[in-house]
Order: structure tokens, then C-alpha cells, then sequence
């Protein structure tokens, strides 16, 4: 068999043809396969990202759950909640394929390196505001992650497929406490229309600045890492949602929000970026928070870490003696 002659120089502009070749044919690109640096990174960037996300994402419903109003509610928003870390698992395990350590990773979140999404930096304030994440921030993740689920790279379409059927009830069981609410009594409507005008925007910023100003998109896009623009996924969660908001009886806090016949989608209002760069610049309501609780629960977390490898450990060690 021939020795594969590691020491000879490499065409990379060849290579990264023969990649893109690939990605166009629509083959999936599995950890082993050769991949150029940029992509690599750029899935790691994206995927630690969405993995930071999700985790940090069980802190303002974590923040409800000792609160809920009844049994039934809390078992059903602890089960989402821990949904949420399991999808972490997934993502950070996925992202693990790409060479770089869960440790590693842990640490951009922690020393505010690495990014997570700006939705987590607002506060929950009152049981509506489940309801409003429930609906809104897993309605507008599912938009996403759908187109996601036909990423190009093998190891993040497949955890999204799972995830995505997960988020579905997690959107229909906020969908479901906003409808409780919307028909109960004009206190709860009103508590619903609360946490609606405070969480509509935050959400439109989920899907990220506008294609125009998007530094990561095109390349993104050309890689078949992202499979819609940023401002196409925002539209279509929009035309999802304002008639979802109607049934409820609840007004979308947009005057700008109307159905255009001609484009056969609703035009809304513009985003308050400003708003959305301090946020993910560190700025937010719950910036500072979210990034301390994160941080004490992985230190209170040690000694459950350092017990595991103990005894995996001790485990092996006992192999080896019976081994030999
Ligand atoms: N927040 O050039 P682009 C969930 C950053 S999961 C913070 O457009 P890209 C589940 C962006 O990273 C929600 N940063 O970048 C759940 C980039 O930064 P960098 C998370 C943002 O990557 C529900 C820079 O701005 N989902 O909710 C945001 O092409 C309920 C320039 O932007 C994902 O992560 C933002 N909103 O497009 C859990 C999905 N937007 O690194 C609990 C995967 C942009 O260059 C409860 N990610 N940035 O310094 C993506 O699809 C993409 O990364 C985008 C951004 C669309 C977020």
C-alpha cells in the first residue's frame, strides 16, 4: 500500500476547489474530510456560539421556575428547560469535532470572549414573559435552525434536526401560556400584551444585522453553512407570527407593521440597532448577570467534575490491574 507523504507540499487553492465542488454537489463534510482553516473556524465560531446560547438560555426561565402557577406548569417548564442544556450537550459536543476542547470553549464564554445570543440579556420579569419566550424566542430559533438542519457540515444538520423537534414544543407550550392568558382575565391579557411589547423586538434581533451589514454572511452563505440570509429568516418569522398574534388578540407593538399585497409579506418597522450593539457588546440589562451566574454554576460545578474523573480514573486503574 502506498504511504500517504505527509511532508509534501500541499495545492491548497486545488484543495479548497475540490472542497467548494463538493459543498455545491451538496456532500455533507464530515470532521475528517479536509476542510479549509476559514470554515473550520467559522463553525466553530457559529456552533460555540449557538451552543453558548442554548445554555445561557436556561437562565431567564430558570429564574421562573420555583414561581410557576402550578405543578403541572412547573414540570413542563423544568422538561424545556433541561431540553435547552441537552441541546448545549449536543452543540458543544458537535463543535468538539472541529479540534477544539469543551475547556476551551468554557472559557471564551466565560471570560466574555465568545459570543451568545443578545435574547438572553433581557430580564423575565413576570410569568407572561415564559409564555413570550415559549412563542417568540423558540418560534424565531426554529426559523433558523430549520434552514440550519441543511448546514453543510454533517456533525451540525444532524444535531439540528433533533433540536428542532424539540423547540416545536417548546414554541407550543409558550404559544399555549399566551393563549391561557390572552382569554383569561383582563389583568392576565394585559400581563400577556406586556411581555409581547417587551419581547418582539429583542427577538427580530435574534436573526442578526441586516444582510447589508453582516460581515459573516456571504462567505456563510457560499459555503452552505447558512442557507438563508439573515433578513430572509426574519420575514418569514414575522409572516409566521402576526397571525399567530391576532388569534391571540394581542397588538404586535410595530405602527409600521401592514401586509404588503405586491410583496406578498408584511413590512415592519426598523430595528433599533443601536439598542442591539450595546447588548452584544455587553451592555445589556442582564449582560453582567447572565455571564456571573454562568460562571459561579460552572466553579460550584467542580467538585462534581473533578469526582467524575476521579473515579474514571480509579475505574481504569482497576482494568489494568486485572489486565495484567
Ligand atoms: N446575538 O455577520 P453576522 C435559542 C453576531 S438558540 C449576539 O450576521 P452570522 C434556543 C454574530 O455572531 C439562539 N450576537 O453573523 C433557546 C457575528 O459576531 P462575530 C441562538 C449576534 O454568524 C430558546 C456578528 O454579530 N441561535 O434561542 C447576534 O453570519 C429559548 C455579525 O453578524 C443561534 O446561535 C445576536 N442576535 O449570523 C434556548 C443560531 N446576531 O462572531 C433557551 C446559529 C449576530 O463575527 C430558551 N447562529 N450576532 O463577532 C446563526 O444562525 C448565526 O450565527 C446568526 C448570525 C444568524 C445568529
Amino acid at each position: 500500500m502506498d504511504a500517504i507523504n505527509t511532508d509534501a507540499p500541499r495545492d491548497d487553492d486545488a484543495l479548497e476547489k475540490a472542497f467548494q465542488t463538493k459543498v455545491d454537489a451538496e456532500t455533507r463534510i464530515e470532521p475528517k474530510d479536509w476542510m479549509p482553516e476559514k470554515y473550520r473556524h467559522t463553525l466553530i465560531r457559529q456552533m460555540s456560539q449557538h451552543a453558548h446560547s442554548e445554555v445561557v438560555g436556561m437562565l431567564p426561565e430558570g429564574n421562573w421556575l420555583t414561581r410557576a402557577p402550578s405543578l403541572k406548569r412547573k414540570a413542563v417548564l423544568m422538561a424545556k428547560i433541561q431540553d435547552e442544556g441537552g441541546h448545549g450537550l449536543y452543540l458543544y459536543s458537535a463543535t468538539e469535532t472541529l479540534g477544539i476542547s469543551r475547556d476551551e470553549m468554557f472559557d471564551q464564554l466565560h471570560t466574555g470572549k465568545a459570543k451568545y445570543s443578545s435574547i438572553f440579556n433581557y430580564p423575565t420579569l413576570s410569568w407572561a414573559d415564559i409564555g413570550a419566550i415559549g412563542w417568540l424566542v423558540d418560534g424565531a430559533a426554529i426559523t433558523n435552525q430549520i434552514a440550519l438542519c441543511r448546514c453543510s457540515y454533517g456533525p451540525y444538520a444532524r444535531a439540528m434536526i433533533k433540536i428542532c423537534k424539540e423547540e416545536s414544543f417548546h414554541q407550543r407550550q409558550g404559544y399555549e401560556i399566551m393563549l391561557t392568558m390572552a382569554q383569561g382575565t383582563p389583568e392576565q391579557k394585559a400581563m400577556a400584551q406586556d411581555a409581547l411589547d417587551r419581547w418582539w423586538w429583542p427577538s427580530l434581533m435574534m436573526f442578526g444585522p441586516n444582510d447589508s451589514n453582516s460581515p459573516q454572511s456571504a462567505q456563510s452563505m457560499k459555503w452552505k453553512i447558512k442557507r438563508q440570509s439573515n433578513d430572509e429568516l426574519r420575514q418569514k418569522f414575522v409572516d409566521a407570527t402576526v397571525p399567530q398574534a391576532e388569534y391571540l388578540g394581542l397588538r404586535i407593538p410595530d405602527d409600521n407593521l401592514k401586509w404588503n399585497e405586491e410583496r406578498g409579506h408584511y413590512d415592519f418597522g426598523e430595528i433599533d440597532w443601536v439598542e442591539f450593539k450595546n447588548v452584544v457588546s455587553g451592555n445589556g440589562l442582564c449582560n453582567r448577570e447572565r455571564l456571573k451566574d454562568r460562571v459561579d454554576a460552572h466553579e460550584g460545578g467542580k467538585w462534581v467534575r473533578d469526582a467524575a474523573l476521579a473515579y474514571a480514573e480509579k475505574q481504569k486503574q482497576r482494568s489494568a490491574a486485572a489486565a495484567a
